[in-house]
């Protein structure tokens, strides 16, 4: 780990990796040994290593996989069953949402019929609904995600590029809950690369799906991804820097950016989750016959 000047051995790595895990839950004060924690998995090195963490670490964690119904390449059926292996063999209270069988249309067959709609926002905003409903319907105190240092980066530099401030006053290891029915959410693998990651799952014999999901391909932040790879090769702890410089210029004062949610919201007259629409929020208007866009 050259942005570190650190090279470990197998055994030494395995106890590593954990340690920085704890330090970035300590340091944003993610959850506490006492709170129950709900870990969103994929099936993904990310979220099954980070789920694997936990459990070592002795936080009480439940996992929750999202069936999308992606027929491509057995996408969504092999990484169920990666999910379902690794529960199964460490004895790990989990659940699973079929998003086609709750409610009657897989994702790519939803964002299909409503046109205009691509398929990664469509999943995205399901995603956070049905984990977010979980967090909070379950009385979790935060739900964990598996982002990497890499992927922070090119979504920091994504938001940047733009100067999307909105974005960027929201980018952060954590996002306290802003209203009851939100659930914090939390992001412990903050301080880890990606390499890193892949890394920890191999050498823990972690089995996780290695094809991306089809849709990630041509995603402009796995574009940026190679740019940082780039730049960190030829300057080590580049994408650390520009992450962590960024979290700092925050808490000191010089960067001033939106507080996050700062706008009022009501909640959805079907789901009853917070919403800025005045009668259904997005989640449930996805669902009606009607083809509505937003
Ligand atoms: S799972 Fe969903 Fe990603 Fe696949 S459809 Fe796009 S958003 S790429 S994290
Ligand atoms: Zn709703």
């Amino acid at each position: 780990m050259r942005q570190h000047r650190l090279a470990l051995c197998s055994e030494h790595f395995l106890a590593w990796v954990p340690q920085q895990v704890q330090r970035a839950i300590e340091r944003y004060h993610m959850f506490t040994p006492d709170e129950r924690v709900l870990v969103a998995v994929s099936g993904g090195k990310d979220s099954l290593s980070l789920w694997d963490i936990l459990l070592r670490l002795g936080y009480q964690v439940e996992g929750i996989y999202i069936n999308l119904g992606i027929p491509d390449s057995g996408y969504s059926d092999i990484s169920q069953q990666k999910v379902e292996q690794f529960a199964a063999q460490r004895n790990a209270p989990f659940r699973v949402v079929n998003v086609k069988a709750e409610y009657g249309e897989s994702i790519p067959e939803v964002a299909r019929r409503k046109r205009g709609r691509n398929v990664c926002g469509t999943c995205g905003l399901v995603k956070r609904h049905i984990m977010n409903q979980a967090a909070c319907e379950g009385d979790f105190a935060a739900l964990a995600t598996g982002h990497n240092l890499d992927d922070e980066v090119a979504v920091l530099f994504q938001n940047a590029l733009h100067w999307a401030t909105g974005y960027l006053g929201r980018q952060a290891p954590v996002l306290p809950a802003s209203h009851p029915k939100l659930a914090r959410k939390v992001k412990p693998l903050i301080r880890l690369y990606e390499r890193e990651m892949a890394a920890y799952a191999l050498v823990r014999g972690i089995d996780y799906i290695y094809e991306e999901c089809p849709y990630s391909r041509g995603a402009t932040t796995l574009f940026y991804k190679q740019l940082f790879d780039q730049l960190e090769q030829a300057s080590p702890g580049a994408k650390q820097q520009f992450y962590l410089s960024f979290l700092q210029a925050r808490t000191e004062g010089r960067l001033l950016l939106p507080e996050a949610d700062t706008v009022k919201m009501g909640e959805c007259k079907r789901c009853g989750q917070p919403t800025t629409a005045p009668e259904l929020c997005v989640f449930c208007r996805l669902w009606d016959a009607e083809d509505i866009t937003e």
